[in-house]
């Protein structure tokens, strides 16, 4: 089986990216290699995603995947957006993150929000055709956190088809519906046509 490097360093995506590719390419953490992060300077999730896939792949010599993803909140223009993982400072906790959140949208009714993910793989540093999807997840924000599964912002994020917030739902559903899972469908798709 091929082997792969994930180029992120958060858990609750090692978590579920290690799910959905089991079977199908053997992955190693860049944590477990020791892999030096890089600052997220780009303007968007996909320069910050290749931004982290080709260092993965230059420090380890493997292709790599990376994952940048948040959460854009229509009534905050967008916000926190490509800064979800620092919207309460540099090294937040998901807690706190949460907590920003809901005091900023304390006084908005629209409460509709998307989780967005760009997913990169490079086969090398210096590679020219990368892979690059871009998948959507439509959700609401609740005014308290619930539920326990998941990650970041999914326990007030809730989902009108399964009346239940992302927190709630078994890691291999929400695998299958999330921004993460459709991305990364996609972009299985587009791997598996050109190998
Ligand atoms: P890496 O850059 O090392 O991959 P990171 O946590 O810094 O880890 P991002 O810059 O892509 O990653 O920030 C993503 C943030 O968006 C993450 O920390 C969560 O707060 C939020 N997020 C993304 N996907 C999510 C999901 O499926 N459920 C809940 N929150 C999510």
């Amino acid at each position: 089986m091929k082997k792969i490097i994930l180029a992120t360093g958060n858990p609750g995506k090692v978590r579920e990216l290690n799910a959905m590719l089991k079977g199908h390419y053997s992955v190693v953490s860049q944590k477990d290699l020791q892999v030096r992060e890089v600052p997220e300077t780009g303007s968007s999730f996909i320069e910050n995603a290749l931004i982290k896939a080709r260092n993965a792949s230059l420090q380890t010599k493997l292709p790599a995947l990376a994952d940048d993803s948040g959460l854009e909140v229509d009534a905050l223009n967008g916000e926190p957006g490509i800064y979800s993982a620092r919207y309460a400072g540099e090294g937040a906790t998901d807690e706190e993150n949460v907590a920003k959140l809901l005091l900023n949208m304390e006084h908005h009714n629209n409460r509709q929000a998307y989780f967005c993910c760009a997913m990169v793989f490079v086969n090398d540093a210096e590679d020219l055709n990368p892979i690059i999807v871009e998948r959507r997840w439509k959700g609401e924000l609740l005014r308290e956190p619930i539920g326990t599964n998941g990650f970041g912002y999914d326990p007030i994020f809730y989902l009108q088809d399964f009346s239940c917030s992302s927190a709630q739902l078994k890691p291999e559903v929400k695998n299958k519906i999330s921004h993460r899972g459709l991305a990364l469908n996609d972009l299985l798709g587009e791997l598996l046509s050109i190998e």
